[in-house]
Parts: structure tokens; sequence; C-alpha cells
């Protein structure tokens, strides 16, 4: 049963509920919080100023309806009719930048199905050009903005899942165009990508949650280029990453929220792009062994996850 139909069928199943009288719109959401309709299955959103008039707007994909939607904030609160824009197969994330350098914001957004990314270049009157895809990985499920090889154009990073299990950055030329994707190897289903200077260098660096149970961390070497992954236990299936200085030193930390631990992992930097977190970094290698009093909390489940990472091909799907 694809992930496609089930979605339909739970679009069905409400809109059979409502007709049939057994779901009140109403009783659900109050009258003062309207709602805008979308496409079908929308999948994430993300806020930009598309119009250029001070009130920001917001983009929607959908992933059943392999699109983007548009909706023009008004400035006081309420949104326009959306405008919807293909992208590629199941788009899933989406992010808001500058890529042509023209002061209009534009949008990245990755095609899970497509393994693919489509950007879409605004116009700056809060339309957008036809899409121009770009191949990634298998299974793109994130997506990030930033200078990765310094010189002042954003790139993009994406997480490439299962089979794949990498990290494909796309370098920007600065007329709303990328380089072809360049792959470096992440861990085990990448699931979700941040971008931040972790070690101090002035260099960005990627923290990414993997799927299979670990947080890595991708050190850049300075021409959009990274060295081997420095893995952390990441808890059972963590699925979203962020960044923020917790602690008030100045060093980026890292917040991982897991699937089915229901918690959010916290690692606190320490500089020299390592991090004090739920364990010590694991070793690729697979020498040695984890000391650490909270690495006992981690189920034998979630063990037989990471051993395998050792032999790539044995890694357990969760894309
Ligand atoms: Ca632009
Ligand atoms: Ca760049
Ligand atoms: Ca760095
Ligand atoms: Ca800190």
């Amino acid at each position: 049963m694809s992930i496609r139909w089930m979605a339909s069928a739970l679009v069905a199943a409400s809109v059979a509920a409502v007709s049939s009288g057994q779901c009140d719109p109403g009783q659900l959401f109050p009258p003062s919080s309207p709602m805008y309709p979308v496409g079908s299955g929308p999948r994430s959103v993300a806020i930009g100023d598309f119009d250029g008039d001070g009130v920001p707007d917001l983009a929607a994909t959908n992933d059943v309806s392999d699109s983007v939607s548009i909706l023009i904030g008004s400035g006081d609160g309420t949104f326009d009719a959306q405008v919807s824009y293909a992208v590629g197969e199941y788009p899933r994330s989406l992010a808001i930048g500058d890529f042509d350098g023209d002061g209009a914001p534009d949008a990245a957004v990755t095609n899970l199905d497509g393994d693919s990314v489509s950007i879409l270049i605004g116009v700056g009157d809060g339309t957008f050009g036809a899409q121009i895809t770009y191949l990634v990985g298998s299974n793109p499920r994130s997506i990030a903005i930033g200078d990765l090889d310094g010189d002042g154009v954003p790139d993009l990073a994406v997480t490439n899942g299962n089979p794949d299990d990498s990290v494909s950055v796309l370098i920007g030329i600065g007329d709303g165009t990328f380089e072809d994707h360049v792959t470096s190897a992440a861990g085990g289903s990448p699931r979700c990508v941040a971008i931040a200077d972790l070690d101090g260098d002035g260099v960005l660096d990627l923290a990414v949650a993997n799927g299979v149970g670990l947080i890595s961390i991708l050190i850049g070497i300075g021409d959009g280029a990274f060295g081997a992954p420095v893995m952390y236990p990441g808890g059972f299936v963590p699925a979203f990453i962020a960044v923020g200085d917790f602690d008030g030193d100045g060093v980026p930390d890292l917040a991982a929220v897991t699937e089915f631990d229901s918690t959010v992992n916290v690692l606190i930097g320490i500089g020299d792009g390592t991090f004090n977190g739920p364990s010590s970094p694991l070793s690729p290698t697979g020498s040695g062994c984890v000391h650490s009093p909270s690495w006992s909390r981690i189920s034998t489940a979630m063990v037989s996850r990471i051993s395998p990472w050792r032999t790539p091909k044995a890694i357990p799907s969760v894309s």
C-alpha cells in the first residue's frame, strides 16, 4: 500500500465524514481561525515575502497533487486564495532563499518520489516561474540553504534516504541555477539536515538526523565538500534536527526530535565540531565501545539498527 494511496484514502474519508454529517468542521475549528484550501496532501509550509510588500506570505508543498501553493498575505492576518505551481513527484520539504540575487525570494522543493529538487524562481510580484528540476539521490526528504562554498551565493543541502544514504550538495551559480549535485556519506536513511558553522572556522558544516538512530556531523572543507561523518547516537528514528545556542556560550548546539522515543535529544557543542550529548561519537569503523551511562537506555532494537550501519547493505529502510 503506497503512502500516496493512504493519503488519498484519508482525504476521501475525511470528505465523506463531513458530507455525511458525521463531522462538523465548525466544531473542529472556531470561526476565528480561518482555513485556506491548498492542494491535496499538504506536507510542509514556509514563509517569505513573495510580493515584496513587507507582509509575510506562505508557501506549502502538496505531495498528492505534486504542487506548491502560494498564499499572499493581506497584512491583516488573512491570505489570498492559493495559486499553485507544478513541481516534481511527491514534494516533501521546501526552503526559501534568493538564488538569483534579485532580491525576490525563490523556493527550493524536494521531490521525494522524483529523486529531484525543483527550483521556483520568484518574479517579485508574488508569482513564480515554471520549475527547473535537478536530480539528486534517492528519496530526498529535507532541504536546507547555506553558502557552503563561501562565494556569497546560496547553495543547497538535501538528504537522500535509503538506499543512497547521503547528502547532496548543489552549488549555486548565482543566476538561479545550480551545479550538478555532489554527494557525501551521511549515515543511514538521512531524514533532516541543518546547516551551521559547528566548529567555528567560518565554513558551514552539516548536522544530519538519520533514521537508523544516528546524528551525523559533516565538517565543511570550504569548497562545498565535507569530511567523513562523525556519528552520535540519536535515539529511535530522529526525524528533525535544529541548531541553536542553548547554553549561551556562542557555540551552536543541536536538538533532534525522535519519532518513536517521544524525546528531544540535545547535543551541546564543544566548539571544535564535537558535541557532548547522549553519548560519545561512534567510530565509523565500528571499533571500540561507547562508554556512556545514557547508552544503556538505548534498546536492543536500537543497537540492532545501529550495528548494521557497519555493513551498509543490511540497513533497514525507514524512508
Ligand atoms: Ca530571487
Ligand atoms: Ca555558494
Ligand atoms: Ca565549520
Ligand atoms: Ca552552545
